[in-house]
Parts: C-alpha cells; sequence; structure tokens
C-alpha cells in the first residue's frame, strides 16, 4: 500500500469545522450500521452502504457548488448527507421502501436503498431554478451507467457558455460555471462504457470532475481480475492533459483516510476543472468497506486475514479520529461525546422513519381486520373469516400487499353471501387499487401538460406554391426552422457535423448554426445517447442521432435503464425530452436492414417510439416531440431520403398526434396492419388485391409507443372482421405486440371472422441482396399470398386456392 503522493496542508480549518466533518462521517457509519441491522431483523429487504467510503465525499462536497451536478452510484450517502441533500430519516424511508413523496424524495420508494437524487421538477412537471440548488442525477443500479449522462451534465456547462443566445436561460446554468461531478467504484471503470465516457468528456473537454472509489474489489472479485496493472492511475496516464493537443485531464491519487490530503486534491481539481476548463479525475485509493458489499453477503468469504486486518487500522473513519486527536483538534471524551449524541440522533431518526412507514399500513391493516370482522359476523363461515383476520393481524411485519390478500381472500369466502359488509370491503378493495396504481405506476409518462400526448394537432398546409422536394429535403427545412427557432435544440451524431449526416437532413445547417449547434460526434452510440440525457437534464433540447436503427443496440441499456425510466423511478422529478433520430429497414445486409423492433419497443416503455412511413409524416412528429417534455425515438425510413414530396408551407408548425393510425386506403374485406417502410409494399399490395375482388384496408399504426390511443383499429376490423400485421421484424416480435394490442386489449377478437394473422420477416437476420431482401422480408408478393390465402379459407368458391 503506498502512501499519499500529496501533503498535507494548511486546512484553513476550525476546530469546529474539522469535528462537524466527523459528525457527518461518523453519522453516515452510524446510519450504514443501523441500516444493516434493519435488513437482518427483516425491516427492510436489502441494503447497500457507504461504510468505508465516508471522508472523501466530505471533500468531494466542500467544492460542490449550487447549480453543479452529480452523477453517481450508491456508495454516495456522505456526500448527500454533507450536501444536506439527504436526512437521515429519508436515508431510513428510502430503506423500507416509503412511498409518500415527501419521505423519500428521491425516488418514492421506487428504487432500492442508496439510489439518490434531487427533484429537478415542481410538482406540475416544470423546471425548478437548478442553479440555486444542488443537483443529481437520480442513479440507477448498472454500474458504470452514471457515465453516459455524466458527458452530457458537463458539456451542457459549454454550451451554456459558448452559445451566446442560451446565455438568457439563468434559470439552468450561471454562464456554463458548474461542474458535472462523476462518482463511480473501481471495479466498474472495467466497464466499457466508463472508458467511453472518460474519452467523450476528454475531447469535449467538458467540465467533468470523476472520482473513483477504489477499494480493490468489485464484490469479491479482486482488482488483479479487473484491470490491467490492477490500477486505475496508471491506466489513465495516457488521459492526462497536455498543452500540444489543449485536451486531456488533471489526475490525482490520493489515499481515501487521508483528510489533509482529500482535502487539498479536491480543491485542486476543482480549480481545473472550475478556472481552468480542465476536466479532472481522482483516483481514490485504500478505501474499505468495513461490512463488506451490500447485506448479501459477508466479506470475510473472500478477502484474506490480513486484507481484514488491514482495513480495519485503515479505516477511515479511524483514521481520520486519530489525525484529529493527534493534531490535537479534539481529545478522545470529546469525541466519544460526539459519537453518543450521534448514536442517539440515528436512532432517533429510524424510529421515526419507521413510523412514518409503518402506521399508515397498519391503519390499513386495521381496517380490514375491522371489515372481515363485520364480515364474520353475520356470514355462515365465521371461522374461516376469523382465520384470515387473525393471520392479519398476527403478521410482525405487514405489508400492504398482506391486507390486500386477506381481503380477498375473505371475498372469496363469501362469494355466494349477501351480507352489505361485503360490499364495504369491496369498495375498499377497488379503492387501493387506485392508490395503489398511484404509488408504483404513475408518471410513466410525463403527467404535466406538456405531455406529447396532449400537443395540439396542426394540420400540415399545402398550397399551390408548396414545393416538391425529396424527403431529406423536406427534414432539412425542419431541422432549419428548429435550430432557428430554439437555441437549446442541439443536434449531434456521426456525421452530422460537416456532413450534414449520411443523408443530408442538416445539409449546410453546421454552417449556419455552428459547430456547437450542429455537431460530430465519435463513434460512440452509448454516450452519444448518454450526452443527451444529460444535456437533457439540464434545459437542452438535444437531437442525438445514431447513424442506423441496427446500431441502436449499442445505446438500447441506457435508452431502457436511464433514459425511459427517469420520469417514473423519481415519480416525475426529473425529465429528459430528447429526440433520438435514427433510420432503419430495407437496406441491404444484416447489419443496414435490420428492424429489431420487439426487442426496443419491450425495452423503452416510458419512451415513444414513432415509425413515420415518410418524411413530411417524421416532420410532424419531431415537431410534436419538440413541443413537449417527453423522450421519443423516431426511426426514419432508410429508402424515403430519396423520395418525392410535397413541402408543407407551415413545415416549423405542423404536429400530428402520437397513437393515431391513419388509413391509406379504405377496404371491406380485410384491415392490414403495418408500419413505416412496409406501408408503400402493403398499398401495391393492396392494388394488386384489388384487381382480384379483394379490398384491403390499410392501416400505419405510425406509433408503436403508444398504440392506437382511440382504437381506431378496431373500427376497421368491426367493419372488415378480418385482420393481418405486417412488418419486417421477427416471428412472434411487433407483429404480435400489435395482435395482442387489437385482439385482446381492445376486445377485437368479437369482431373476428377469420383467425387473425401475421406477416412478420423471417426468423434470422435478412440476407444481403435483392434476392436475399425477397426471401427475408415480407414483399408484395408474400402479402398478396398470405391475405388471398385468408379471403380463400373464408370464402374458397370466389376465391380458389391456385398456389
Ligand atoms: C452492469 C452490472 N453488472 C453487475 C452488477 C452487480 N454488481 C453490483 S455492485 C458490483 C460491484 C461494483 O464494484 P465497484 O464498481 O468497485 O463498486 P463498489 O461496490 O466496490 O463500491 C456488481 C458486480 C450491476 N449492478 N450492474
Amino acid at each position: 500500500m503506498t502512501e499519499t503522493t500529496l501533503s498535507p496542508i494548511d486546512l484553513a480549518a476550525t476546530p469546529d469545522e474539522i469535528l462537524a466533518d466527523y459528525r457527518i462521517v461518523f453519522r453516515s457509519r452510524q446510519v450504514s450500521l443501523i441500516s444493516r441491522r434493519e435488513v437482518m431483523s427483516g425491516k427492510a429487504k436489502f441494503g447497500i452502504f457507504g461504510d468505508g467510503k465516508e471522508l472523501p465525499q466530505i471533500a468531494m462536497a466542500k467544492v460542490f457548488e449550487k447549480g453543479d451536478f452529480r452523477s453517481g452510484y450508491y456508495r454516495d450517502q456522505t456526500f448527500m448527507f454533507a450536501l444536506g441533500e439527504l436526512s437521515t430519516i429519508e436515508f431510513f424511508a428510502q430503506l423500507y421502501a416509503h412511498t409518500d413523496l415527501e419521505a423519500d424524495p428521491a425516488t418514492a420508494g421506487r428504487s432500492m436503498n442508496a439510489h439518490f437524487a434531487t427533484r429537478s421538477l415542481e410538482r406540475d412537471g416544470s423546471w425548478k431554478d437548478l442553479t440555486k440548488q444542488f443537483n443529481s442525477a437520480p442513479d440507477i443500479s448498472p454500474t458504470g451507467s452514471q457515465m453516459p449522462r455524466l458527458v452530457g451534465l458537463a458539456y451542457a456547462s459549454r454550451l451554456y457558455r459558448e452559445i451566446k443566445e442560451l446565455h438568457g436561460y439563468t434559470q439552468f446554468s450561471d454562464n456554463g460555471n458548474e461542474i458535472a461531478f462523476g462518482t463511480i467504484g473501481n471495479a466498474a471503470t472495467a466497464e466499457g462504457m466508463f472508458w467511453e465516457s472518460i474519452n467523450a468528456i476528454g475531447v469535449l473537454q467538458a467540465p467533468a470532475l470523476v472520482s473513483i472509489w477504489d477499494d480493490c474489489y468489485g464484490i469479491s472479485v479482486s482488482s488483479e481480475h479487473q484491470l490491467v496493472k490492477q490500477d486505475i492511475s496508471k491506466l489513465l496516464e495516457g488521459f492526462k492533459f497536455d498543452s500540444d493537443s489543449g485536451r486531456g485531464y488533471s489526475v490525482y491519487s490520493v489515499a481515501g483516510w487521508d483528510y489533509p490530503g482529500l482535502i487539498e486534491a479536491y480543491s485542486q481539481a476543482e480549480k481545473s476543472v472550475r478556472e481552468n476548463s480542465i476536466p479532472a479525475i481522482v483516483h481514490v485509493y485504500e478505501l474499505t468497506q468495513p461490512q463488506g458489499h451490500s447485506t448479501s453477503g459477508s466479506h470475510e468469504r473472500y478477502k484474506s486475514q490480513e486484507r481484514l486486518d488491514w482495513e480495519s487500522e485503515f479505516d477511515c473513519l479511524v483514521k481520520f479520529r486519530e489525525w484529529i486527536i493527534s493534531n490535537k483538534y479534539a481529545t478522545d471524551e470529546q469525541i466519544d461525546r460526539l459519537e453518543a449524541d450521534e448514536k442517539i440522533q440515528v436512532e432517533e431518526s429510524r424510529k421515526q422513519a419507521w413510523g412514518n412507514f409503518i402506521s399508515p399500513i397498519e391503519i390499513e391493516r386495521d381496517r380490514v381486520a375491522e371489515l372481515i370482522d363485520d364480515l364474520a359476523k353475520l356470514s355462515e363461515f365465521p371461522d374461516q373469516l376469523k382465520e384470515i383476520r387473525s393471520r392479519l393481524v398476527t403478521m410482525p411485519t405487514p405489508y400492504r400487499r398482506d391486507s390486500m390478500s386477506a381481503a380477498l381472500k375473505a371475498l372469496t369466502a363469501v362469494r355466494e353471501e349477501e351480507i352489505p359488509a361485503k360490499y364495504k370491503l369491496l369498495e375498499w378493495k377497488n379503492s387501493q387499487f387506485n392508490l395503489n396504481e398511484e404509488r408504483y405506476s404513475s408518471h410513466q409518462y410525463s403527467q404535466s401538460s406538456q405531455s406529447a400526448l396532449q400537443v395540439p394537432e396542426i394540420e400540415p398546409e399545402f398550397s399551390e406554391h408548396s414545393p416538391t422536394v425529396y424527403g431529406y429535403e423536406v427534414l432539412n427545412a425542419l431541422f432549419e426552422e428548429a435550430l432557428t427557432r430554439d437555441p437549446r435544440i442541439i443536434a449531434f451524431g456521426e456525421d452530422v457535423g460537416r456532413l450534414g449526416d449520411v443523408n443530408q437532413g442538416f445539409r449546410g445547417l453546421q454552417d449556419k448554426f455552428g459547430e456547437l449547434r450542429v455537431s460530430d460526434t465519435g463513434i460512440r452510440e452509448v454516450t452519444i445517447v448518454g450526452q443527451a440525457i444529460g444535456m437533457a437534464m439540464r434545459g437542452l433540447r438535444p437531437i442525438a442521432e445514431i447513424q442506423y436503427l441496427d446500431y441502436l443496440l449499442y445505446a438500447l441499456q441506457i435508452m431502457s435503464d436511464d433514459l425511459a425510466t427517469l420520469q417514473w423511478r423519481t415519480k416525475g422529478g426529473a425529465k429528459a425530452p430528447i429526440i433520438i433520430r435514427t433510420r432503419g429497414h430495407r437496406l441491404e445486409g444484416i447489419w443496414h436492414s435490420g428492424s429489431p423492433m420487439a426487442g426496443i419497443i419491450n425495452l423503452v416503455r416510458g419512451m415513444y417510439v414513432i415509425v413515420p412511413r415518410d418524411m413530411t409524416r417524421a416532420a410532424g412528429f419531431y415537431n410534436t416531440l419538440l413541443n413537449s417534455d417527453e423522450p421519443g425515438l423516431i426511426i426514419e425510413v432508410l429508402n424515403g431520403y430519396r423520395l418525392k414530396e410535397q413541402l408543407p408551407d407551415n413545415i416549423s408548425e405542423y404536429t400530428i398526434s402520437l397513437g393515431v393510425p391513419e388509413i391509406l386506403r379504405s377496404g371491406v374485406d380485410i384491415s392490414v396492419v403495418t408500419y413505416g417502410a412496409s406501408c408503400r409494399i402493403a398499398l401495391e399490395a393492396a392494388g394488386r388485391l384489388s384487381q382480384v375482388g379483394i379490398e384491403c384496408e390499410v392501416i400505419d399504426v405510425q406509433t408503436l409507443l403508444p398504440f392506437d390511443i382511440h382504437n381506431n383499429i378496431l373500427d376497421s376490423l368491426k367493419k372488415t372482421g378480418r385482420i393481418i400485421f405486417i412488418d419486417e421484424d421477427v416471428p412472434g416480435g411487433t407483429t404480435a405486440y400489435m395482435l395482442q394490442e387489437v385482439v385482446e386489449k381492445q376486445g377485437g377478437y368479437v369482431w373476428l371472422d377469420s383467425p387473425p394473422r401475421t406477416l412478420p420477416g423471417k426468423n434470422h437476420r435478412p440476407a444481403y441482396g435483392s434476392d436475399g431482401d425477397y426471401w427475408s422480408k415480407p414483399s408484395a408478393d408474400s402479402m398478396f399470398e398470405a391475405i388471398y390465402n385468408m379471403m380463400s379459407e373464408s370464402n374458397p368458391k370466389q376465391f380458389p386456392r391456385y398456389f
């Protein structure tokens, strides 16, 4: 183990201030110890804590200013305590999964413990003044996933500083003075997205300060299995700033138990970032984990006795106390008194948090017990009901589900009896469903007045002067208008800047709006999306481009885990209204013509997924999303850029409502439901089918999330009695999703005269070349055949089988 390379400094702190720091460290440790006990006794389900990592967080908090952002992970409780952004009662409330926002303002009981967040939004979904508060992005559990958004949280400062038109947005930034602080464990630095983010931040020279909490382990796996040379500082050598390139990081290494060394390191690191605009990394080594990784297991199983002894000796709490006493800032007795006082206060907080959590649940339980009692008085099955009641009231720690379950059992017991009390219990049960819906399922989408579903529809306008242009020119006109209208709109992605994207949607716009508004990025899909998430969390309106739909898979994890869950996991505390733009379907070959739609739509619930069939439609959806406060994915049709369309006169204004399918061709025999590139092919097939006497109603669903919110497809099915779902996804993919929506959710099964059908692509990726495409995906021929067969099955006389 090495000593710190930084010498102790004159701290310029009074003994009182030093003791105040000690108090927070001790409090935090005490919270960890008591929380673990709560899990072990069954009051909480799982616990993960920041013990052993307290001291560097005190130093980090000292340089964290209002307006700054944290993007960190589950070890950061001391930092949040030190800022005053988390109280001990709130910590315990989250441990118990208290669903009240007042009790757990970070997640309202939706995340497991130690998932920290501050609230960026008012209750009505509008932004707070982020410059007046300490900010923390809402944590997620996947290790390393806090890094991609850090890119954007930091880069936003540069944009607010360097784009003149953004200077008026003082609610989000004070002239770009803010730093974004990242924290990550040493083992998680083995994740690809750590390196991608570090590289991106370095390329962008974004004001980030990244801390690595190094305790030599990732659960049981020691550094030798995690990193080359086992030492992240050595690996970061190449990232160090050099004045020739004007790029890179200031890198500091400091022991996690060295109070003055930590304070000096953070003060230097902050100066590097805030004053010199050079991002910084602080590698804090020699940290410990006194209680092991989490409540799931004990570290004695995998740490040697020598390591355990070392951890006891170098525990930052122990070392800090020794340092205070040896420097005569306080006596042993004074510290003992402080600790005794803190123990009482933490225990008080725990009691209070538990009482707040359990009493409404107990009140509900008592109410159910009372209602079951009432039932028992008049029922023919009093013994059964008394048994149900007794089981409920003798539970040591009741949950809401126990009361619900008891109510359901009691209702089952009296199902054939006519007792008035039964209806009271039923009423209680139904009211609880609504409350729990609100507790656990609200805010998956925006509930504000800016919800994308509330954006009023404005029709595109055409006149005799409306020119006919290529599809890409429609988008080009739209983006130009949008960039002119709103300086918060920032577009970026691979080849988006100088080239204006590979299909020219942004052609000429970098020249017009500058390199900060329309920019190129490296090939880094995860951090393109992460950059957008972070920027949007700070009030900007990013349009992030993923060059092809097939490469969206790289970013899908962060879309799914971070972006799509953001509003829900904070119960409306944060938002990131970004647009992810990509293009797909119908090029050639495995990785340029895929349509992995089911993977996407099933992983990004919480976002909108829009599949416009042409660029006029795409432009309308861009306008809708830009007028909302929600994130969406728009998948443009790859072969639509070179097709001619009429350019609407009101290109910057018209909007298209989400969740409203469009009937492209009316028909009475069968409803053909599809989207995107398949629309044109379905129309061709419908034309040929018409020649043999079959009239198809071709429906473009337009948006997969949300799906047909007014049940328009059901109306079509009522008319035709037959339905087929077509797309280029795999069997059981999005066609199955659409079938479920219409047949099950909309109740379409009642109207079916023939079995419903799906016509997806093949079970493999699309093969290369025109023939590969033909044999891999639905074509006008295969559509014709499938639909003709359905008609033939129901009326073989009129439609004889001839193939
Ligand atoms: C993507 C992902 N893989 C695995 C896990 C399970 N897991 C949780 S914490 C952890 C170890 C993290 O170690 P480190 O980054 O050093 O942080 P520490 O917990 O030691 O502070 C692992 C493997 C996870 N949460 N996310």
